[in-house]
């Protein structure tokens, strides 16, 4: 593509990097809250890479235009903006060359801390496991996984019992990784999931966002997984980077919960089967498609973050330590 065909976004260039982990986050080919913060990270460096702007003020509005086609993609992964944010305020310099180093600079240490942070977290959370113990496990979450990996390699024999997720069966993606690190997997479907709490010793998940009250926002079903969890007194371990805490829940904000295509439930010939008629066609069938839940702080045992574990209700300090007063949106101004 020549610099004159690219997209462009309100009279800016945008590179087709960024067009392309826009549109792979949104259809959830590239999925997961730290797999979405270092695509957007990347993206970001690839739009500084790629500019061919002649002026400093038309380079930060690239870069600007590019987080915010990003930030537009998915609603509720906090990792997300904190990661424009993170990048974004590392521009530096009063000319483009200058800016164009520094983003990228920045852009690179922050998918290298965000692999430090994980397997940071990973070994603290490692500590919780024992020797023989069964998590199990809901969605995908690689903070969740690199607990169960840093347990494996200090030599403890893990296992895990794996809710298949629905409707998009992230499960699938989990047993596989688990088995690659050897650990014996029990698949079962989601409605499994209370008959099997007695065989666990832990319910490990990881989280999209944190809020401020130590609520927990993660996949659809985390929080009735968390509710049937208290009931049989098996610990809720939540597994999540100080890149999931989400700013804005600290001034009061709610974190929004993206509502995803009714297809995904229910595809047009099921729909076809059920109703006579294609989708849209019958007004009073409707499926709804929430992808995350919360799960309030009171269901929730401990949050294992790179900078040790929290009582959720004590996640707040860790908060205020992270993000201070500010929590504007560069790419806006
Ligand atoms: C993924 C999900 C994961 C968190 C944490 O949802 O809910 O538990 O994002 O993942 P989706 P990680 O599949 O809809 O993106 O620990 O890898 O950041």
């Amino acid at each position: 593509m020549t610099t004159t065909d690219r997209p462009t976004d309100g009279g800016v260039e945008i590179a087709p990097t960024v067009e392309d982990t826009a549109r792979d986050i949104a259809s959830m080919e590239i999925r997961g809250a730290a797999a979405i913060a270092d695509a957007a990270a990347a993206a970001l460096a690839a739009q500084a890479d790629a500019s061919s702007a002649d002026s400093a003020a038309a380079f930060r509005a690239e870069l600007r235009a590019a987080a915010s086609q990003l930030y537009e993609t998915r609603p509720t992964a906090v990792s997300l903006p904190n990661a424009l944010r993170y990048v974004l305020r590392g521009m530096e310099g009063g000319d483009v060359a200058t800016l164009r180093r520094s983003t990228i600079r920045r852009a690179e240490a922050f998918r290298r801390d965000l692999e430090a942070a994980q397997d940071t977290l990973g070994r603290v959370g490692a500590n919780r496991l024992r020797d023989g113990d069964v998590v199990m496990t809901h969605c995908h979450s690689t903070d969740a996984l690199a607990c169960v990996a840093a347990a494996v390699e200090d030599g403890k024999h893990v296992e895990a019992i794996v809710k298949e997720t629905r409707p998009r069966q992230q499960g699938h993606i989990t047993a596989r990784d688990l088995r690659e690190m050897g650990v014996p997997v029990t698949l079962i479907v989601d409605n499994a999931a209370r008959r099997y709490l007695d065989d666990a010793d832990h319910v490990l998940v990881g989280a999209d966002s944190i809020a401020a009250d130590g609520s927990v926002i993660n996949k659809i079903g985390t929080s009735g997984l968390a509710v049937n969890a208290r009931e049989r007194g098996v610990p809720v371990m939540v597994a999540a980077q100080s890149i999931k805490c989400h700013p804005d829940t600290m001034t009061g904000h709610t974190v929004e919960i993206e509502m995803r295509d009714e297809r995904e439930v229910l595809d047009v010939a099921a729909h076809r089967e059920i109703t006579g008629v294609e989708p849209g066609e019958d007004a009073e069938l409707v499926v709804e498609n929430p992808a995350f839940d919360v799960t309030p702080p009171r269901h929730v045992d401990a949050i294992v973050t790179e900078h040790g574990q929290y009582p959720p209700e004590s996640i707040v300090m860790l908060m205020r330590e992270l993000f201070g007063e500010t929590t504007s949106d560069p790419w806006q101004t």
